[in-house]
Parts: structure tokens; C-alpha cells; sequence
């Protein structure tokens, strides 16, 4: 017992400081606040035009956390047309957006009232 004890001791004394100390490299990456309520998940973002034959809209958007994307204006393919009937450019809303087997497709979407 006490030999393993000692054997134990002495390979963790043995360990660099780094090794002991530095968190995995994927950890360095991650951004604060954490990805939990589906309340929370949903990303600002403004209608810059909108193609209902398409069913394309092209949102400027904040940053996308359960995505992992920086603030930007892109194009999301919408889950259902009528998401965007309901919309017209120049409107703020709030919407979540998910990786597709095509692309990044939106989910929900919904108006901001000011
Ligand atoms: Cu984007």
C-alpha cells in the first residue's frame, strides 16, 4: 500500500505544470454563457428581403450561439412558408436557426414589437 501510495505521489509530482494546469484546447474556444432554455437561444436579427418562392429569407443576424456564428447578413431557408408570410423587410425579430441535412434552416421566427 504504501509503495503505491509513493509510486502515485511521484508520478503526478512528475507531471509538467502545464499538463496539470492547461484545459483541453476545445475549451478555449468556447464563448461565455451557456447554451440551455430554448427561450435563450433565440438569436436578434432584421428582414433584409425575403423570397416567398424561394421560402428564403436573407437575415442580418446577431451572433447565433447554438451555432457557434458570428454577427453577420445571410440566407436561411425556412422551415414552413408561412413563417414568412407573415414577415417584411425591415422587420426585427428574434428566430433560431438549425443546422439541415441542406443547409441552415429556420426554425421559428418571430416579429419584435418595438
Ligand atoms: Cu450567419
Amino acid at each position: 500500500m504504501k509503495t503505491l501510495y509513493s509510486l502515485t505521489l511521484l508520478l503526478s509530482m512528475a507531471l509538467p505544470a502545464w499538463a496539470q494546469t492547461t484545459p483541453p484546447a476545445s475549451a478555449a474556444h468556447q464563448h461565455g454563457g451557456s447554451v440551455t432554455a430554448s427561450k435563450s437561444a433565440l438569436t436578434a436579427g432584421e428582414v433584409k428581403k425575403i423570397d416567398l418562392k424561394t421560402q428564403k429569407v436573407t437575415l442580418q443576424h446577431g451572433e447565433i450561439k447554438n451555432l457557434a456564428m458570428p454577427p453577420m447578413t445571410m440566407v436561411f431557408l425556412a422551415q414552413d412558408p408561412s413563417m414568412l408570410a407573415k414577415l417584411k423587410v425591415g422587420d426585427k425579430v428574434r428566430f433560431r436557426a438549425e443546422e439541415g441535412s441542406a443547409g441552415l434552416l429556420l426554425t421559428y421566427v418571430e416579429k419584435v414589437t418595438p
